[in-house]
């Protein structure tokens, strides 16, 4: 494999709903897509998971366009490698800013997977046929809007409900959905909204039976999750803590989590997401996959991903109109009525782009050779 050509460009998007976070508040998506060319004229498309500012972790758009364009893409470009599983470590030297590098290398692999005619899942691996799918449900400004929302997704058929929690909008919030819906398969996601000395707190969230809280400690604290494990009966998933293989690893071996989110983005691409699916599995670790409230291209790699063996846990990919008017593939990701999103049978991503929306959604481009 050899590329030819790196076309940049940044599309804005407005989410139908904006999504609250304990990190904040987001109206409108600014996206990099990555599209690689070979020597063929063949394409391969990826997505910058990254958010607009750097909140969720240290990445950014304006800063993941330098990094691509000024590091990542000299290093690809034209670089003779065997195969897309190659393609990650030619970017190893960067320090971080693993979505920037993640979204040229699932590009790679989605080229790959196009020219052998195979779909993406496989090539990368996949082996299940469908996804079941959850929600990830904001910060609302009553907990009736939050019981509207949860029971909407449950009537749409959606598996598993996460709710966004921090403090002054956790115990309370939770005991609602949960009194409301006593069956229904709950967790809660902090985003890092806590620290050890909310042990308390965290403890009195063990009355609800979530099937696990999500990154309540630091983004970059394996060690203090540890701690926390030891006093809740709640199963820690960790997400923001988990960028490789080998923190996947030294959790597991601390005991800092019970579960896995694995986020293309976050961990740099499909072939570092492989190894933390192959980590998690070795241990008997479950995992799912998490969003970045993606577009079209970051959720069909998802669904990708999502198709590895040990995705046994609902994930956070969801349908397209769940974010979007209007998506950037046509037809849009869709949901079946009992919560699944079946593998696609179409070689690559599998879901065509709608290129006319790209084109009208595009206010910055680059073309790199
Ligand atoms: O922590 O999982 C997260 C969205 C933006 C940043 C971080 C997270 C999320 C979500 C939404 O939970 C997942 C989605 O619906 O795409
Ligand atoms: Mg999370």
């Amino acid at each position: 494999m050899k590329i030819e050509r790196i076309r940049l460009r940044q599309i804005r998007m407005p989410l139908k709903h904006h999504f609250e976070t304990s990190f904040g508040r987001t109206y409108e998506r600014r996206i990099v897509l990555v599209e690689v060319e070979d020597g063929d004229g063949a394409a391969g498309w990826g997505e910058v998971t990254c958010g607009e500012n750097p909140f969720y972790n240290e990445e950014w758009v304006d800063a993941a366009w330098m990094i691509l364009r000024d590091y990542a893409a000299p290093r690809v470009l034209r670089a003779e490698v065997e195969s897309a599983a190659d393609i990650a470590p030619l970017t190893a030297r960067v320090r971080g800013h693993r979505m920037a590098r993640g979204g040229l290398e699932a590009a790679c692999w989605e080229l790959e997977a196009r020219k052998k005619g195979i779909p993406l899942w496989r090539h990368i691996g996949g082996t299940r046929s469908e996804t079941q799918s959850g929600v990830s449900i904001g910060i609302q400004d009553s907990r009736e809007e939050l019981l509207a929302i949860v029971a909407a997704a449950l009537a749409d058929g959606y598996r598993r409900i996460k709710i966004k929690i921090k403090p002054g909008w956790d115990i309370d919030a939770v005991a609602a959905v949960r009194e409301r819906f006593p069956q229904t398969p709950l967790m809660a996601d902090a985003n890092s909204a806590y620290t050890l000395a909310d042990r308390e707190r965290l403890r009195q969230l063990d009355a609800f039976g979530l099937t696990m809280i999500e990154q309540p400690l630091a983004h970059d604290d394996i060690v203090d999750h540890a701690e926390l494990q030891k006093s809740i009966a709640t199963p820690i998933c960790l997400d923001e803590c988990i960028r490789t293989a080998r923190h996947a690893e030294q959790a597991i071996r601390l005991g800092a989590c019970r579960i896995v989110n694995i986020k293309l983005g976050r961990v740099g691409g499909f072939r570092e997401a492989r190894r933390v699916h192959e980590v998690c599995a070795a241990n008997g670790i479950p995992v799912w996959c998490g969003g970045m409230l993606e577009a079209g291209i970051g959720r069909a790699h998802n669904i990708a991903l999502s198709m590895l063996s040990n995705f046994t846990l609902p994930g956070d990919v969801a349908a397209s109109k769940r974010y979007w008017s209007r998506d950037i593939v046509a037809p849009a990701v869709e949901v079946t009525p009992q919560g699944a999103i079946a593998a696609p049978s179409g070689p690559g991503l599998g879901y065509a782009l709608d290129r006319e929306r790209i084109e009208a959604l595009t206010e910055r481009r680059e073309e790199l050779t």
